[in-house]
């Protein structure tokens, strides 16, 4: 018997990226307008995973100057590819399958056309090569409900599907994640654990003040 009661104490991690690939454009379709760039934002999972079994649909929110910028992803690939000439923030709305009984969650990606003017082997970037940003992440099932707890494990997403070794350069199954948004990214997490130990410090304060008090009454 599996149902929508949730199970209490447990949690599930999906690992998956999501980014995107841009291109120059060349010739005559360059010519034709002032768009510069192919680009592909995307929602994956690691290994190829099919995604489809918990997530339902994504939702693109480009930039509002684009033709019907809210654009709905129903099935895989959960990917939108556009044209244009800038770099600009993206959200990203994953919705997931009704049996999850889970609430959409919301990433923002900045669409990246342009390689990195620091390239760390200072060789110029090759005109034919893309470029690309992508970040990785994962989705925390807390108390999954029976049903869910069910079909994960038909996935055998029970366990980490992480790759073992380090991906190989040359034939990735996972891309290259950017060292710049890595950083960023430990930035806001020291920046988060610095403002916790901030609050506690002065929740710590106030209890003290609260003991103080009642001591003197
Ligand atoms: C940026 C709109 C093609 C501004 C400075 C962009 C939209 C917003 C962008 C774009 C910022 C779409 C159109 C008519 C036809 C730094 N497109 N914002 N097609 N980055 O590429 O670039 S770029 S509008």
């Amino acid at each position: 018997m599996s149902s929508n009661k949730r199970i209490k104490g447990i949690s599930v991690t999906r690992p998956f990226y999501f980014g995107n690939i841009a291109m120059p454009l060349t010739g005559k379709k360059a010519a034709d307008s002032d768009h510069t760039h192919k680009w592909t934002v995307m929602v994956r999972g690691i290994n190829n995973e099919d995604l489809s079994y918990y997530i339902k649909k994504v939702v693109f929110k480009l930039h509002e100057t684009y033709a019907n910028p809210l654009r709905t992803v129903e099935q895989p690939p959960f990917e939108v590819s556009e044209t244009g000439w800038g770099e600009f923030e993206i959200m990203i709305k994953i919705h997931f399958q009704a049996v999850t009984s889970e609430k959409p969650v919301t990433l923002y990606h900045h669409l990246r056309l342009h390689p990195y003017e620091d390239d760390p082997s200072g060789k110029p970037w090759p005109a034919d090569r893309p470029v690309s940003s992508f970040i990785y992440d994962e989705l925390i099932f807390n108390e999954p409900t029976e049903q869910f707890y069910q079909i994960l494990s038909e996935h055998n997403a029970l366990t980490s599907n992480l790759p073992a070794k380090k991906p190989n350069k040359d034939n990735p199954t996972v891309p290259q994640f950017s060292v710049q948004l890595e950083q960023e990214e430990l930035e806001r997490l020291d920046h988060a654990q610095r403002e916790v130990n901030m609050q506690i410090m002065q929740l710590r304060q106030q209890m003290a003040a609260i003991e103080q008090d009642r001591y003197k009454s």
